[in-house]
């Protein structure tokens, strides 16, 4: 059984697409970043710099995260693949805490601007998450620490739920690994409760992660030596992930099942920093480029009166 009901499945639809819109928007834009004209090269950045991959795959999480947790305080995302930081920012941006700590960034027309032309951008936002991202706590480009962190927060703290998103490539270093095996030290009711999800997207930089050369068994079975139960989401429907969120089990491991780079104009290593690599100088990128932020209907999502309807 779903733990939301159906206008707020349709609402983390619409959140996802907002998120994904932005994300591409952070990527790729200095300029026009609500497409009220035709794209065109003066648009794009000269210098693109950051991943893509991941981000639709960390959109759908928090999405369906923050439709079941946005009201409790003690409740924690707690992201190990740094480099998706345009899909953190992008919804750092949507909730107004980027606003909490830059008041340019506010959730609004100014705020889009602001964020989306600095991203990566000389003394702009940095391309992974970094100290001046809210709630961060440690620099997002290396690998490893995210469950390590998240136990460690967990620890005397029982009002606190963490979720804690790991990359498949992200679980192939010895910290994450080794991180499965404190959930022996979380027994008890003196500390919180640390819910992992593996973004099994199949990938890491320019090769297939281990994890995706497993089979669907031998990953359960590894799991489970781990002491946890595997709960698998297959794709972006919410309806699934909320599904399985709805589930009632003993120490959960959420397996997110994603393609690298979906929604995006390829799949797999190729999406995973820019995708297209040069639409700034090349019209038929620049025309592909166009078609999937369009492909978001961002204008059903955003306007410059209303601000965000989601
Ligand atoms: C400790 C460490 N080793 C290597 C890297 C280089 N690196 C950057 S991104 C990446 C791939 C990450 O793959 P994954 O965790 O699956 O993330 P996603 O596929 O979702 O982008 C690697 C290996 C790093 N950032 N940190």
């Amino acid at each position: 059984m779903s733990s939301v009901g159906t206008d707020e499945i349709a609402k983390i639809s619409r959140r996802i697409r907002a998120c994904n819109y932005l994300s591409v928007a952070q990527l790729y834009l200095r300029d026009n970043f609500l497409l009220e004209r035709p794209l065109q090269f003066d648009d794009i950045k000269p210098r693109l710099l950051g991943h893509w991959g991941t981000c639709n795959g960390i959109n759908v999480a928090y999405a369906n995260l923050h439709a079941v947790y946005k009201n409790d305080p003690d409740f924690l995302f707690v992201l190990g693949p740094g480099h998706g930081f345009p899909a953190l920012n992008a919804n750092l941006l949507i909730d107004g805490k980027l606003a909490e700590v830059d008041e340019k960034a506010s959730p609004d027309y100014y705020g889009i601007k602001y964020v989306c032309h600095n991203f990566s951008w000389p003394d702009g936002f940095p391309s992974h998450a970094s100290p001046m991202t809210p709630g961060i706590i440690a620099e997002g480009g290396e690998l490893g620490y995210a469950l390590a962190n998240a136990y460690g927060l967990a620890l005397g703290h029982p009002e606190k739920t963490l979720a804690v998103l790991i990359g498949d490539g992200e679980l192939e270093t010895a910290t994450a690994l080794d991180s499965l095996n404190l959930r022996n030290l979380l027994t008890g009711d003196r500390n919180g409760k640390v819910l992992p999800f593996l973004h099994l997207n199949g990938y890491k930089i320019s090769a297939p992660s281990i994890y995706a050369r497993k089979s669907e068994r031998e990953l359960n079975e590894m799991i489970r030596g781990f002491g946890f139960a595997p709960m698998w989401i297959r794709g972006n429907d919410p309806e699934d992930f909320q599904e399985a969120l709805g589930k009632k089990v003993d120490s959960p491991f959420y397996i997110l099942k994603t393609e690298k780079g979906e929604s995006g104009p390829n799949r797999g290593h190729l999406a995973h920093q820019i995708p297209l690599k040069n639409p700034a100088s090349n019209y038929e990128e620049l025309k592909k480029l166009e078609e999937w932020l369009k492909s978001y209907h961002f204008e059903e999502l955003f306007n410059k009166e209303a601000g965000f309807t989601l």
